[in-house]
């Protein structure tokens, strides 16, 4: 019922889609999501080509990080294949935590041979024997699941010792599961959590494809990525690059959630306008969009045009809509408590500045804010982003800033009337 009310809803001309429904989930599916791949295909090609072969044919590809920072993943490869060591290793950040963002989720459950399938492929390409998925503490449920998909690739050839027959190529996977930490999507604090220790970023560079794992040269790549790097081997660089923009080939997976009638998986060729993915999940009078989750881009209505490329706005999945009721300080202020919570401690600069930016706005939202709170919110978050020791301090303060720009009466509404009108701080100073 819901599939028909949907189809009826879409253009189908521009970018043909098919939608359905699992366990109460719409998801649209397209090139990634639909594109058959025949468990080993992709890597017994692998293995025909040979590794540098493979490796030109996902250059070739264009194909480029879907973790949010959009680094090359041919670029990524060849210097870990050439990075001198005892060992390589590779590594799926499979620890989505950016709040909104669910499509690994979905990609672990119903795509797990083809994960598999890019990791083994990229061990072929830069000759590692071991790789790591790391799991978010939260998927812990889908272990087991993952754990029968390796038995079984086991038991076919596709993992262990002399890996379809191939003299020299030896390769295994272990799932490790994380503690619930976000900071541990960061490559090199998930590293340190891999090697037993607690999850505080490394200082980069070095970058892990030359000091990762155990200090060793070592590839680590978001889950869709390595789905597309298989997919790559499986139907050609050509295959993928034919859709996309100049600067960002194939598409894109998108948690789409919020104020919208039909929240769930996209997947968009990479170019895609913002007001499409509003008008395709049934979102109306939209205030706003967060895209790339709290870390990354707050847009407003004259932003719509826009589109998700690493060109203009790029992004690891997220897409929360805001619809026009929604009192946008609750959520700056639920982001604001995420950060100070999430904050791994490290660095004075983001552990208290993510502390006082959510006082201060739980302060305003309660009603005792004045102008004066405005200033220090741009102060602190400026220091926020520009002292802090890694990305999430970098990015911690994005929402704020954004919203202080596009949306000030978000704050201003909240401020505490008698006491604003009277008392303008800024002014005082300059008197
Ligand atoms: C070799 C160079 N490698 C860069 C590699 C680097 C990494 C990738 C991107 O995350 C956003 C941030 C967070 N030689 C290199 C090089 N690399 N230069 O390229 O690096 P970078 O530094 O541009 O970004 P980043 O700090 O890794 C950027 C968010 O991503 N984030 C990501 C989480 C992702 C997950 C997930 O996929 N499950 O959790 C974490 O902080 O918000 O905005 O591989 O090594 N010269
Ligand atoms: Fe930890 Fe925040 Fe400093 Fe990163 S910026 S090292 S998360 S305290």
């Amino acid at each position: 019922q819901i599939a028909q009310r949907i189809t009826a809803h879409i253009p189908t001309a521009e970018w043909p889609v098919e939608w359905f429904e699992i366990n109460d989930t719409i998801y649209q599916r397209n090139l990634l999501l639909t594109a058959p791949l025949v468990p080993y295909d992709a890597l017994q090609k692998a293995i025909i080509h040979g590794a540098a072969e493979t490796l030109a044919i996902i250059q070739q590809s264009g194909l480029n990080g879907r973790g949010g920072a959009g680094f090359n993943t041919g670029q990524k490869w060849q210097l870990c294949r050439e990075a001198p060591g005892d060992t390589h290793y590779v590594v799926c950040n499979a620890d989505e935590g950016e709040p909104g963002t669910f499509k690994d989720r979905v990609l672990l459950r119903d795509h797990a041979e083809a994960l598999f399938e890019g990791m083994s492929v990229c061990a072929f390409v830069i000759g590692a024997k071991k790789g790591f998925v790391y799991l978010r503490a939260e998927y812990r449920y889908l272990q087991s699941h993952l754990q029968a998909v390796l038995a079984r690739r086991r038991t076919q050839g596709l993992l262990g010792r002399h890996i379809l027959n191939h003299l020299d190529f030896h390769f295994d996977i272990d799932i490790v599961v994380g503690a619930g930490a976000y900071i541990c999507g960061e490559e090199s604090a998930l590293i340190e959590s891999l090697e037993g220790k607690p999850g505080i970023p490394r200082i980069r560079p070095p970058f892990p494809v030359t000091h990762g794992y155990l200090g060793q040269p070592t590839v680590v790549n978001n889950v869709e990525t390595l789905i597309a790097a298989a997919h790559i081997v499986e139907h050609g660089s050509g295959w993928f690059n034919s859709v996309g923009t100049e600067k960002s080939k194939g598409t894109k997976i998108l948690s789409v959630s919020g104020d919208c009638q039909l929240p769930g998986i996209y997947e968009y060729p990479f170019g895609v306008r913002i007001q499409r993915i509003l008008d395709d999940c049934g979102a109306q009078n939209v205030q706003a969009v967060q895209i790339g989750g709290p870390a990354g881009k707050l847009i407003n209505v004259t932003e719509f045009d826009r589109t998700i490329s690493f060109e203009d706005i790029s992004t690891g999945g997220s897409f929360l809509v805001f619809g026009q009721p929604r009192d946008l300080l609750t959520i700056h202020r639920n982001f604001a408590h995420f950060f100070a919570h999430e904050s791994c401690g490290f660095c004075a600069p983001c552990r208290v500045g993510t502390q006082l930016l959510k006082n201060n706005l739980d302060k305003i939202a309660e009603g005792r804010g004045t102008t004066y709170d405005i200033e220090e919110l741009k102060q602190l978050s400026s220091l926020i982003q520009h002292h802090s020791h890694c990305g999430l301090g970098h990015t911690a303060a994005n929402h704020v800033m954004d919203s202080l720009q596009h949306f000030p009466q978000a704050f201003t509404a909240h401020l505490k009337q008698h006491f604003t009108a009277q008392f303008d701080l800024d002014q005082a100073l300059k008197n």
